[in-house]
């Protein structure tokens, strides 16, 4: 008789009844980057330089030094990402226990198919809580939109800067009132592409982060969740200083 969590754990991933979706984009030179509009500066993607492969600078080993933005691919946000959140967690200080947990998932790819400024409201997500039950305390909600689909093109990812994100009342209630510790998306950012002129402008930024609470940005394959049930285990580097990091995202389902 087998009655510790983790080896039942362990017994249903070897047999199939718990499966690993990774939530994570490739990350690689031609993964989409953020553009945002003048006067503000802009994050590079990842570039690589040669160290040394297999040559006379090291003999038997390839290996590289990577220039990348903290806020590239598939990344988490700290608090500290924004001016609300400034005397908050940077990365390294982000407790793993807040990095693991449930997550539901409200799927707008149709509406988002349809209008790609699609903002998800306060009564999408009070529609989801009453037939799904309210967001999970100490977890995520991700926002499914489809846009998963379109990372291997910048331009087709970025849209000319027309992509669906939470409304302003939406990013209140996440931040406010909903007990989960993040919020997550397929987009290039956890606000929506017209964010920059809501007011406050960048809403879920503001509110999220100044809260003490966490984003996660370009997710992949959250097709593949259910609506409720999900674990998700988001893996950033623990980055001393970090406003945020590419990381890792593993959903089990
Ligand atoms: C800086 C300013 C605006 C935005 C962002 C960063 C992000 O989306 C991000 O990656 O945190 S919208
Ligand atoms: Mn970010």
């Amino acid at each position: 008789m087998d009655t510790d969590p983790i080896s039942d754990l362990a017994a249903a991933l070897a047999g199939g009844g718990v499966r690993i979706v990774d939530l994570t984009q490739p990350l690689s030179e031609g993964t989409p980057v953020l553009q945002l509009p003048p006067p503000f500066a802009n994050t590079p993607g990842l570039t690589r330089e040669l160290i040394s492969e297999y040559d006379d600078k090291g003999p038997a080993w390839a290996w590289y030094t990577l220039t990348v933005g903290e806020h590239v691919g598939t990344h988490f946000d700290a608090p500290i990402h924004w001016i609300t959140g400034r005397d908050g967690e940077d990365v390294a200080s982000v407790p793993p226990e807040r990095l693991i947990g449930p997550a539901a998932v409200i799927d707008k790819s149709a509406e988002s198919a349809a209008d790609p400024d699609y903002l998800l409201t306060l009564a999408d997500i009070k529609a989801f809580e009453a037939e799904h039950g309210a967001l999970p305390a100490g977890g995520w909600l991700l926002l499914r939109t489809g846009w998963d689909a379109r990372a291997h093109d910048q331009d087709e990812f970025l849209n000319g800067g027309r992509t669906p994100g939470p409304d302003v009342e939406a990013a209140r209630y996440l931040a406010e009132e909903a007990q989960i510790v993040g919020v997550g998306v397929e987009t290039v950012g956890t606000d929506a592409g017209a964010a920059h002129s809501f007011d406050p402008p960048f809403p879920v930024h503001n509110f999220l982060l100044g809260a003490g609470k966490y984003g996660l940005t370009q997710l992949a394959n959250l097709a593949q969740l259910p609506p409720t049930g999900a674990l998700i285990v988001v893996a950033p580097l623990k980055l001393v200083r970090g406003t945020g990091s590419p990381s890792r995202v593993f959903a089990l389902t």
